[in-house]
């Protein structure tokens, strides 16, 4: 029987994005980013994406939890867990603040300094993410976001600065996060924050979103030959939203719009890993004529800049079935969801489903031979401060027991290569689908409410306790 433990050098840590927590939206020199024009929704009400910031709207990113100015004491809270890595995300505006200029901010690159530095005292590996839903608003405003093909080039002058800057101190890299998410073309939000793409009521969307993804997985295929002439030993990866989906029935037809479903959904990490796109998605793109813009340069620069490992994302599975739509009639896989009657659902109504992710680390292994990070997974839930200050979240704590019990057998009896595990939100801040501070994911509460009010006192909840046991264990006893 293999030891039921976890790997000695396995990167245990947390995950944040800069314009979730950071806050200081206009420190140092910082432009406005697509976060910084979103208002806050609330569960099922979504963002407003404004024109702007419009004076007298809420906008939750733009003081977040201040973390730009309390990253020591959160960082120490990190060690104090024992984290090994720390994944977060440069805040492109920081750097560029419009995203078009030709020289970067200097004071943005010296607070990534800054933080990583304090990473590197506690012996914290910083993980980075390029983009995580975090454009200049300029680019989206002047260029139309990843609609342009030059904006191409802004992006690698981006991920070319951060490569160069932070060459001695990152290792690891994601250049896109949740790069599939635009997979769900009909939701306004996903298709800004992805790619910078303002949709109305006259756009075909999905055509605008296959472009659009072309120039962003070009963009991340240069990105990452570029961060390998700079250090061979850079790891760069993709960054997904992996989501399993299963057939609603044994029916034929039920397997075959899951195949299919996952075609449309699943495709952008084949192209990040093997360099091209995979027959299938060139077979419907062209029968729509959805990509106009490919040429013979694009596809060596895809086969050039492949990436080394898969980041995932991982909350939920997803069951589809043929009853409404023929899989040969699917374009948007959000159509044809059904509930599971076998999992438990999330006050978010998201899907529960632990044993989805042993089979999603299965399924990543046999699709693409690559080693596996698992850099977001948890639950969103509701805190409460008892009297003496303390919080109970044996919800959160069983969640990622759960969830942990399935990736120590895809790592012990699978045989799965997996670098790490960075749980999401290991300090509450703001949440991206919704804007809420009361979705919470951390082992750190932050005292900070829907409306911006609160001290933003940090304080330790059960769970703290419980990951400081886990990863000081290796993951033995969960
Ligand atoms: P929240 C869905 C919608 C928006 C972002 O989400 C998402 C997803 C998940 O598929 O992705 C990630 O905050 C994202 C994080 C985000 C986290 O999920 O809506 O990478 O930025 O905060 C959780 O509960």
């Amino acid at each position: 029987m293999t030891e039921a433990k976890f790997p000695k050098n396995f990167l245990w840590g947390g995950a944040v994005a800069a314009h979730q927590l950071e806050g200081a939206w206009q420190a140092g020199g910082k432009g406005v980013s697509v976060a910084d024009v979103m208002t806050a929704g609330a569960n099922k009400i979504p963002r407003e994406i404004t024109a702007g910031v419009i004076p007298g709207k809420n906008y939750p990113n733009h003081d977040g939890i201040d973390f730009y100015h309390h990253y020591k004491e959160d960082v120490k809270l990190f060690a104090e867990m024992g984290f090994k890595c720390f994944r977060t995300s440069i805040a492109w505006t920081r750097i560029f603040p419009q995203g078009d200029e030709s020289e970067a901010n200097e004071a943005g690159l010296q607070f990534y300094d800054d933080l990583f530095d304090e990473c590197l005292k506690y012996n914290i590996e910083p993980v980075v993410t390029l983009a995580h839903f975090e454009m200049p608003y300029h680019l989206v405003e002047e260029y139309g976001g990843f609609a342009n093909r030059k904006v191409i080039d802004f992006f690698v002058r981006f991920a070319t600065t951060c490569f160069k800057r932070y060459k001695n101190k990152v290792k690891y890299w994601m250049t896109f996060n949740e790069i599939d998410n635009q997979s769900r073309f009909n939701n306004d939000f996903l298709m800004c924050t992805n790619s910078g793409l303002l949709l109305n009521n006259d756009s075909n969307n999905e055509a605008a979103m296959y472009q659009a993804a072309h120039y962003e997985l070009v963009a991340s295929a240069l990105a990452v030959k570029e961060g390998k002439k700079i250090n061979s030993d850079f790891m760069i990866g993709t960054m997904i939203n992996f989501t399993p989906i299963y057939p609603a029935t044994s029916k034929p037809a039920d397997v075959l719009m899951a195949q299919r479903a996952d075609q449309r959904r699943n495709w952008f990490s084949d192209v990040q890993c093997w360099g091209y796109y995979p027959a299938n998605v060139e077979a419907y793109i062209e029968r729509n004529d959805f990509r106009p813009d490919i040429t013979e340069e694009d596809r060596i620069v895809l086969k050039e800049g492949t990436v080394d490992y898969i980041g995932f994302s991982y909350y939920q599975s997803m069951v589809v079935s043929a009853d409404k739509v023929a899989p040969d009639d699917l374009s948007d896989p959000e159509d044809v969801i059904v509930s599971n009657p076998y999992v438990e659902k999330s006050d978010w109504d998201w899907e529960i489903d632990p044993v989805g992710l042993r089979y999603s680390l299965n399924a990543l292994t046999d699709r693409y031979h690559l080693p596996l990070f698992i850099v977001e997974n948890g639950l969103g839930a509701v805190d409460k401060v008892e009297n003496d200050g303390s919080i109970h979240d044996p919800y959160r704590i069983a969640y990622l027991r759960a969830h942990l019990e399935e990736v120590r057998k895809a790592v012990t009896l699978d045989g799965v290569d997996l670098m790490g595990y960075t749980p999401w939100g290991c300090i509450d801040l703001v949440s991206a689908g919704t804007g809420q501070m009361s979705k919470r994911y951390g082992f750190i509460y932050v005292n900070k409410d829907d409306e911006g009010n609160g001290d933003l006192a940090r304080s330790r909840k059960d769970s703290f306790y419980w990951y400081q046991k886990v990863i000081k264990t290796d993951g033995a006893d969960l």
